[in-house]
């Protein structure tokens, strides 16, 4: 490939819904189904693959899959179909203008670095300059029926090889589960997840947090809070992680300046992308931050992607990145993400995500489907099914 630049000829969008091997319950949800958006990318006889994490319901952020679909096919779309791109920055760069809609942002813009990581035949991990071949993994364990549900449950996903665990957490089900865990696992790297459950007033339950030995606990108050927290934080030893709350660069910016948090929990979708995911993890670099890559029961597509992004060197503690078997019984692609004995995954190192999409299991899942072309006219066809 000389040409720097690449002239995107078609992009196709899928709903896809895979049913979950078991329920997965936060502070505010359960999930049984996960739905997201396969994003396919052909430019100069090459195909990228993506995908958009909004799922069915706001719980967790304000995207669904129905406005990412609107946003998508209305306006990032149309800014680079047809275009002359340089790569994936340039595409973002023209839908600047679009405020707000990082999960819809962050699937078409990933479907665009696999494409121009697989043009240029580098794996995406190198591609986004990742520097490890493994990366440390763990496992999120969902809020369960009973204590003794959760032991069972922890205990076989040790039983599997993960070697991190991170327990959801709500009022009520919090510290003494928390310290049971604890107690039965005393040398456990272990951690907790709130989804933004708490206020302030809930001050001695993250005191009694603190002497449970926890890596982090994970976004305990308001979804769009920055304030709160850095208070939260002047309380406790144990590092606050922000998940919801960190949106974008700047955010992150904020976070740190304010103490709000000593860790950052990056997922891609929710930062509107892997282009600002990765100057997340800068920033982060530069002020010795530590940040590790969250998950969205990402199809194997996403999990590709994230595994790339955490091969980067401030990816320091392990990510929500689990076998293919946590999630599904079938995955989208081969061959399926499986753990190492060490409890790492490895970095797929063909070109860009590095794995096979099955297109037959595809056809399966898929609800809805849309493709936009440059082909059919000058205009854009948009077909549907
Ligand atoms: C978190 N993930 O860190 C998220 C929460 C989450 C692995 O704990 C559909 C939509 C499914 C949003 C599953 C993990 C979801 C979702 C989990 C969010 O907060
Ligand atoms: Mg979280």
């Amino acid at each position: 490939m000389s040409d720097p630049s690449m002239r995107l000829e078609q992009v196709e969008l899928r709903h896809v819904r895979m049913s979950l091997v078991a329920p997965f319950e936060t502070s505010g949800w359960v999930e049984t189904d996960r739905d997201c958006i396969i994003v396919t990318v052909h430019g100069d006889g090459v195909t990228g693959w993506g995908e958009c994490v909004a799922s069915v319901e706001p719980w967790y952020a304000y995207e669904t899959t129905t406005t990412a679909w609107h946003i998508l096919a209305d306006f990032l779309i149309p800014a680079v179909l047809g275009e002359k791109l340089t790569g994936p920055a340039d595409a973002a760069s023209r839908w600047r203008r679009v405020r707000g809609h990082p999960m819809a942002k962050a699937g078409l813009e990933m479907a665009l670095w696999d494409l121009f990581a697989r043009a240029h035949g580098v794996p995406l991990a190198t591609f986004l300059g990742g520097v490890r071949d493994r990366v440390q993994v763990g496992v999120s364990v969902g809020v369960q029926p009973s204590l003794h549900a959760l032991l069972e449950t922890v205990a076989g996903y040790l039983a599997d090889g993960y070697r991190r665990v991170k327990l959801k957490i709500k009022p009520g089900w919090d510290v003494d589960v928390v310290r049971a865990v604890r107690r039965a696992h005393p040398d456990l790297p272990l951690q907790v997840d709130a989804n933004s459950a708490y206020t302030l007033d809930d001050l001695p339950v993250f005191q009694a947090l603190d002497d449970l030995d926890l890596l982090l606990i994970e976004q305990p108050l308001g979804h769009d809070d920055l304030y709160d927290h850095a208070q939260l934080q002047r309380h406790l030893r144990t590092p606050i992680c922000l998940d919801e709350s960190i949106l974008s660069p700047d955010h992150a910016r904020w976070a740190l300046a304010l103490g709000s948090c000593r860790v950052i929990n990056i997922k891609p979708g929710r930062v509107g992308g892997l282009g600002a995911s990765r100057a997340i993890h800068d920033l982060c670099q530069a002020r010795d931050v530590p940040v590790w890559c969250g998950g969205m029961l990402e199809t194997g597509i996403g999990r590709a992607a994230n595994l790339a992004l955490a091969s980067l060197p401030n990816f320091r503690l392990p990510g929500d990145i689990s076998a293919s078997a946590r999630y599904y019984a079938r995955d989208l692609v081969e061959p399926p993400f499986v753990l190492n004995d060490d409890g790492t995954m490895t970095v797929p190192q063909g070109p860009g995500i590095g794995v096979e999409v099955n297109l037959r299991r595809l056809e399966e899942v898929t609800i809805r489907r849309e493709v936009h072309s440059t082909r059919a006219s000058q205009g854009c066809f948009r077909g549907t099914r």
